[in-house]
């Protein structure tokens, strides 16, 4: 039987999706876009699910497009028609960040080895990235002549700064997990020993906790990014007054007034 693209797997309320063309250090195809985008919907529509876990098999996260993909590579002689790289942005790059981003759950990025191109990019989109010391971010998009896709000009800035985000955008250097963390690109590394404990610790703790209100976060910091402190503290209001009204809030109140652990249900 053909391996699939992408191997699903579930445990407790956790769906972890590994890109899975190890060889080519699970760079994008077509076929892996598809397989990925139908693994994220299933798991978006899946109420057993209260964390997506995405990483990679082998000693690579993700190398970004597969540049020999016919599908988007470049004429190799250099003649006959020009690729339309903006064709497959739209296509692939564009729904699989904007999906990322709109996930009903919390997505955990658990960054195994290398992470370059839109390969680093879809780490960031994630909600929490986690990643093997031995692991690495690079933005290699100038080395080929291009932008930083799938969301890499509106994600650096955000988190790292103008001036941090055009040294890793225009020099395209290899970043070690552990500076990824010092400069606030992600959230945490861990040795590789402890890599996968530390990654089924965190997705476990991320499933038992209040989904709504974990989503309803991302998307507050999301939006207040082009709002004003005013505008912000409304949509602060509107979010408090929908998950109020839900079960969650008042199992987490019973809860610790009871001096027990909480049990979130709500999705
Ligand atoms: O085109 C469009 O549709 C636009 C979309 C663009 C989005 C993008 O992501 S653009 C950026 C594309 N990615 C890159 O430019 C990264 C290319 N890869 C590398 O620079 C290096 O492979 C790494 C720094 C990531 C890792 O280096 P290293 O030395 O650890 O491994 P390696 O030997 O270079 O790679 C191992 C194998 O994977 C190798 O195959 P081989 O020789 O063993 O048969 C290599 O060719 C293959 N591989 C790595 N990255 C890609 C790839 N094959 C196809 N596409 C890749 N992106």
């Amino acid at each position: 039987m053909e391996e699939p693209l992408v191997r699903v797997s579930h445990s407790g309320n956790v769906r972890t999706l590994a890109l899975n063309r190890p060889k080519a250090l699970n760079s994008f195809t077509g076929a892996m876009h598809g397989e990925l985008r139908a693994a994220l919907d299933a798991a978006a529509g899946d109420r057993e699910v209260r964390c997506v876990v995405v990483t990679g098999t082998g000693r690579g996260f993700c190398a970004g497009q597969d540049l020999a993909d016919p599908a988007v590579a470049p004429n190799r002689d250099g003649g006959g028609a020009a690729t339309d790289v903006g064709a497959a942005i739209e296509r692939f790059y564009k729904p699989l960040a904007l999906r990322i981003r709109s996930m009903p759950v919390p997505v955990l990025a658990a960054v195994n080895g290398v992470a370059a191109g839109a390969g680093a990019n879809f780490a960031l989109l994630c909600d929490v990235v986690v990643a093997a010391r031995s692991a690495s971010f690079i933005q290699a998009f100038s080395k080929i002549g291009l932008i930083p896709d799938c969301g890499g000009t509106w994600l650096l800035p955000r988190l790292v700064g103008r001036a941090n985000a055009l040294g890793l955008a225009l020099l395209g250097d290899k970043l070690a997990a552990e500076d990824a963390v010092r400069l606030g690109l992600i959230w945490k590394c861990v040795d590789d020993a402890e890599f996968a404990a530390e990654v089924d610790a965190l997705a476990a703790r991320l499933a038992a906790l209040p989904t709504r209100a974990l989503v309803a976060t991302r998307q507050a910091l999301d939006a207040s990014q082009h709002l004003d402190l005013g505008a912000a503290l409304g949509l602060e209001a509107d979010a408090q007054r929908t998950l109020g009204a839900a079960h969650d809030f008042q199992e987490g109140v019973a809860a610790f007034m009871a001096k027990r652990a909480a049990v979130f249900t709500d999705r």
